[in-house]
């Protein structure tokens, strides 16, 4: 038996010697170690030994088990130390190589112009509401004076859902959402997207932004009105800008306008986007109907009120001499890159 300890001893050594990994070394553990392994099958014969001799035998077999397990300890550490080293070499970080630049979105251009207008609007004692684009009946047409076979309908060419439901094709419909809500006076912007199913050119898309506004107290007047929208448009585009109210009809207001400014592309000569007319129309507005008012439960005869509604996209061609209003929505990168 002491013959056999000795040979597993010498035997390992030889075996571990050419060891160059972690399962091989595992495999040579079990050869030797393990439950069936060459140390076990020997102290299965320690029965037969005389009573002098076992401790003997056993002290021995320890040893040799001793030994083999330091050895694959030894081996193993070194094993590990050769990985991290490998490794190490192989995910060195060159310094110098240069960085891989992250490319940051910026503000869609309506994005940016509304902010302003925000501003300007906050800066005049304006709060900010919004309404939902999905409508009833009730709201965008039939509560802004507009009946069912009114023909304002058909200016509008709307998107119905169902028979009562639509997207909304004006942002106007704020202004009974707050009406409903408050009680004068009131003084809100409400932006938003609208949709009509508008053939698309240089200044029409099927879907685009409105703000719509809203001012309701005692004495308000269409000098109110207009001082408002000169005011925001000399901000938004310096002292010098043209703009001109046209006499026009909504049901919902009265008396109504609609304004321009010089056109984006050509600044009053004429061109194709302003149609040769060297204008471009960007809002509706009026004193609001005693009809809307009165259906919102206000009194006609204590209060009136002025409302408009921007056409967004029409503002940002202007600011920004954009020549049509469809590159805002081909998400180009060339043009969405220069704001
Ligand atoms: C209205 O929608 C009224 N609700 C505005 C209003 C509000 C009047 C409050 C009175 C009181 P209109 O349909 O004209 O009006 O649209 C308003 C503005 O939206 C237009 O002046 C124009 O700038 C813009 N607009 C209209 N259709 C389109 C379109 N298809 N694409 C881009 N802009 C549009
Ligand atoms: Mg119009």
């Amino acid at each position: 038996m002491r013959n056999k300890l000795e040979e597993i001893k010498e035997s390992s050594k030889q075996v571990l010697k050419d060891i160059r990994d972690k399962a091989s070394l595992e495999a040579v553990r079990v050869e030797y170690l393990g439950k069936k392994g060459k140390l076990t099958d020997v102290l299965r014969g320690m029965g037969q030994l005389s009573a002098e001799e076992r401790p003997i035998i056993g002290q021995l077999a320890n040893d040799v088990r001793s030994f083999i397990e330091e050895e694959i300890a030894k081996i193993s550490a070194e094993l590990e130390k050769a990985e991290i080293e490998r490794k190490l070499a192989e995910e060195t970080i060159d310094v110098t190589m240069p960085g891989k630049t992250n490319k940051i979105g910026g503000k869609h251009p309506i994005t940016i112009v509304l902010d302003e207008i925000k501003d300007i609007f906050i800066g005049m004692g304006f709060q900010i509401t919004e309404g939902p684009e999905i409508e009833t009946d009730y709201y965008n047409f039939e509560a802004l004076n507009i009946p069912k076979d009114h023909p304002a309908r058909d200016t509008q060419d709307t998107f119905y859902i169902d028979d009562n439901t639509l997207l909304r094709t004006q942002t106007s419909p704020c202004q009974i959402r707050t009406m409903e809500n408050m009680k004068p006076p009131i003084r809100i912007i409400a932006p938003g997207r609208v949709f009509r199913s508008d053939s698309p050119d240089a200044t029409h898309s099927p879907l685009f932004h409105q703000v719509e506004g809203l001012v309701v107290d005692k004495g308000v007047t269409m000098a109110d009105l207009k001082g408002t929208l000169e005011i925001f448009c000399k901000k938004m585009y310096g002292e010098d800008i043209q703009v001109r109210f046209r006499p026009h009809h909504f049901p919902f207001t009265e008396p109504s306008a609609e304004m321009d400014i010089s056109c984006p592309s050509c600044h009053g000569k004429g061109c194709r986007v302003c149609k040769g007319e060297g204008w471009i129309e960007i809002l509706g507005a009026g004193m609001v109907h005693p009809k809307v008012l009165k259906i919102c439960g206000i009194d006609p005869e204590v209060y009136s009120g002025f409302a408009f509604g921007l056409g967004l996209e029409r503002i940002v061609m202007r600011r920004f001499d954009v020549d049509d209003i469809r590159l805002f929505y081909e998400n180009d990168l060339r043009f969405l890159k220069q704001f």
